[in-house]
């Protein structure tokens, strides 16, 4: 487990130019040049234009298009630049939802250049991530097919470049566009090197582009089998909770053990909230969540390239807080996640089963030998395999084809939604803060690792800026109340401070010092900021879960969450904390000493932290940490320093952002450092 420790600005690339595509026939089309202006707009009102670095838009080379298009297909696209509109016309209606236009090679050609560009930049570590504002789309574009509003397939060609050009070796390209990127799907369906993972509305095979091959048993052939993913969506109204239910146990598990060098995501809103084409709920607040659990992979090598996104308002609010997200923002808060749709738990039990073999990370379920008791409800059967691609068979397609379904039905539900989007957006309250991390320093404490180790860590790699060190004050609930308020009052997004061993405290017969610095501030957050739900995670080592649970059992308001080491596990077992209690509040996790790799720390995380966390819907999140596993000369096995940055940064995905770390003082102070800096959030410049 990585992190890439430099500090980096995120890239956003747009070009007028790519406006100038656009369909002569046909006012109702959907895939219009407005919808990379308004984007662009929004992102210029929310005065991200110029935290970010502009990626130079250029046009695609010969070579490049050739990469994956065939000759032909270049030839053809280009010879529509000369046409008169009714040879445009004639070649329009031999491909399905295609139109052409003088400039379509133009606009075609910019955008994969432009596509190809910002993957360059990320890899060559010119930025840290990117966003690039394009069109025409490109995930329905196949070797020799235009297909769904796209030319040339910007996504798989940057992939293909990036396997040639900078010998990459694992790509994850994510296609939450809420069509099947079937374009994708087939260029590196025997590519072991390129995970493709998509989640689409499906509809059992009634929603465009009506493929067979969109099914979660097209899993990917020989060497590449395994690494391709359709999550089939067979319902519309998907929510946030059905996307981060699918993210929870299927994407994040996967993308962890594939561990990509770089992940390519074909960012189409047409799942967003109010598109008509999509049908699906996602909340533009969504997207920013989405990028926040994807940003520790690949060294935060994460390049966004645009596909879909019907509506202009909720694709233009989506890009730009996506935009924000990679900038390191915090995520806006999204409502408690609840059950997800049967239809999507069945369609995710169908992709666990037939690449539970190929990813052990889906292991996690018991399987049931047939007949022996309800497996076919936990996990439902293969429908009739069919390895062969279908393609379309119409040669003509009319010249004017309705985007989306115009029914009653349909336009009631649009409505509704419309009016839920219009008041999300213009109710979104979002955090504007000054430092990204405050660090409590208050060397007058005997007993505390030297906070310059901290700082000299910080400064070494560029990451001191973002943060904001302030004197605690003169004592160590002065300090902790001094934390609470940086954070509630918007100075720092997220706190750290460290834990005095020997800090005088009235409770002394616990000898725990960092609940009782938990208790100090909870009480103060309650006091003072009225908060309602608070989150503990608790990874310092021993059994202070018992101790705490005295202390927090009874509060509804508290869900507290312990991963605790002991020494020995049955301890742990015969310790009184059941593993769960008190209605779900408190949750204990024993673990025994030395058993512990990332891999488990981070399984732990989506499996059950987040998913529990994202329902519980806290006001802030306490992490209570101690490092003294980690490369430890007895301990056999530790999460490393980084994977723990992973895992913070996971959670700041909640409570606005809003989180405090307790760390116990007798943690090795290089290793805290580590921690920290492999928190991501600090790794962008703002
Ligand atoms: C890129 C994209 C959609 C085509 C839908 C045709 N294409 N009904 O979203
Ligand atoms: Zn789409």
């Amino acid at each position: 487990m990585s992190v890439e420790l430099k500090r980096r600005r995120t890239g956003l690339a747009y070009n007028e130019k790519l406006t100038k595509h656009f369909s002569l026939w046909n006012p109702d089309f959907t895939e219009i040049p407005k919808r990379i202006e308004k984007p662009y707009e929004r992102c210029q009102q929310y005065q991200l234009l110029e935290r970010c670095e502009p990626v130079q838009s250029r046009n695609a080379t010969q070579e490049e298009m050739e990469l994956l298009h065939s000759k032909n297909h270049i030839k053809i696209l280009k010879s529509s630049t000369t046409m008169t509109e009714e040879e445009l016309k004639e070649l329009s209606q031999k491909s399905d939802y295609i139109y052409f236009h003088n400039d379509s090679y133009g606009s075609a050609c910019l955008a994969l250049g432009t596509s190809i560009q910002l993957v360059d930049d990320i890899i060559e570590q010119k930025v840290r991530n990117g966003f690039a504002i394009i069109r025409p789309p490109g995930h329905h574009a196949s070797r020799d097919q235009f297909n769904g509003y796209c030319y040339f397939n910007n996504a798989a060609v940057a992939a293909q470049n990036a396997l040639i050009k900078h010998h990459m070796k694992r790509i994850l390209i994510v296609d939450w566009d809420v069509h099947h990127g079937q374009g994708t799907q087939r260029f590196f369906y025997d590519d072991p090197r390129v995970l493709y993972f998509s989640i689409h509305r499906y509809e059992h095979g009634h929603e465009w582009p009506n493929l067979r091959e969109s099914d979660y048993d097209y899993i990917g052939r020989g060497e590449g089998q395994g690494y391709n993913i359709n999550v089939p969506l067979n319902v519309c109204g998907c929510t946030n909770s059905d996307y981060l239910f699918i993210f929870f146990n299927i994407l994040l598990p996967i993308a962890y053990q594939f561990d990509p060098e770089l992940i390519i995501v074909s960012a189409g809103f047409d799942c967003a909230l109010g598109c008509p084409e999509g049908e699906m709920e996602v909340t533009p607040a969504c997207f920013a969540h989405f990028i926040n659990l994807l940003s520790p992979l690949a060294g935060g090598k994460l390049a966004l390239l645009l596909e879909g996104g019907y509506n202009l308002d909720s694709l233009s609010e989506s890009v730009a807080l996506s935009v924000k997200a990679l900038l390191g923002d915090v995520c806006p808060v999204i409502n408690p996640t609840g059950k997800p749709k049967d239809s999507v738990i069945e369609s995710v039990l169908n992709v666990i089963k037939v690449l539970r073999l190929k990813w052990s990370c889906l292991q996690y379920q018991p399987l049931l030998n047939p007949g022996q008791s309800s497996i076919k409800t936990l996990l439902p059967s293969v429908s009739n395999l069919n390895s062969i691609f279908q393609s379309p068979n119409e040669e003509n397609y009319p010249l004017i084809q309705e985007c989306f379904d115009t029914s009653p039905d349909a336009e009631e539900k649009f409505g509704e939604n419309i009016a839920r989007l219009n008041t999300i957006i213009q109710t979104m309250k979002l955090r504007k803060i000054k430092y990204k991390l405050a660090i409590a320093c208050n060397d007058s404490q005997g007993g505390r690792p030297k906070h310059e180790d901290i700082y000299d860590k910080l400064k070494e790699n560029d990451f001191w800026d973002p943060c904001y060190m302030f004197l605690g004050g003169n004592s160590c609930e002065r300090e902790l109340t001094n934390i609470v308020d940086r954070v509630f009052k918007d100075e720092a997004q997220s706190a750290i401070t460290l834990v005095s061993k020997s800090g005088e405290d009235e409770e002394s017969s616990i000898t725990d010092i960092n609940s009782i610095s938990i208790f100090t501030i909870i009480k103060y957050c309650k006091q003072q900021y009225d908060t309602n739900r608070i989150l503990i995670v608790d990874w310092t080592d021993g059994s202070s879960c018992c101790k705490n649970k005295e202390r927090f059992y009874d509060k509804e308001s508290i869900l507290y969450i312990s991963l605790n080491w002991s020494k020995d596990v049955n301890q742990g077992a015969s310790c009184s904390c059941k593993t769960v209690e008190k209605n779900g509040f408190n949750i204990n996790i024993h673990w025994k000493t030395g058993d512990i790799e990332n891999g488990d720390l981070i399984a732990a995380f989506y499996q059950l932290v987040l998913p529990i966390a994202y329902e519980f819907s806290p006001d802030l999140v306490i992490i209570s940490a101690s490092f003294n596993q980690v490369n430890k000369k007895e301990v056999e096995y530790s999460p490393s320093a980084p994977c723990y940055g992973h895992v913070l940064q996971l959670l700041r995905g909640l409570a606005d952002g809003r989180l405090i770390m307790a760390i116990e003082c007798d943690s090795n102070s290089e290793i805290i450092s580590e921690c920290v800096v492999s928190f991501s959030v600090i790794q962008t410049v703002r």
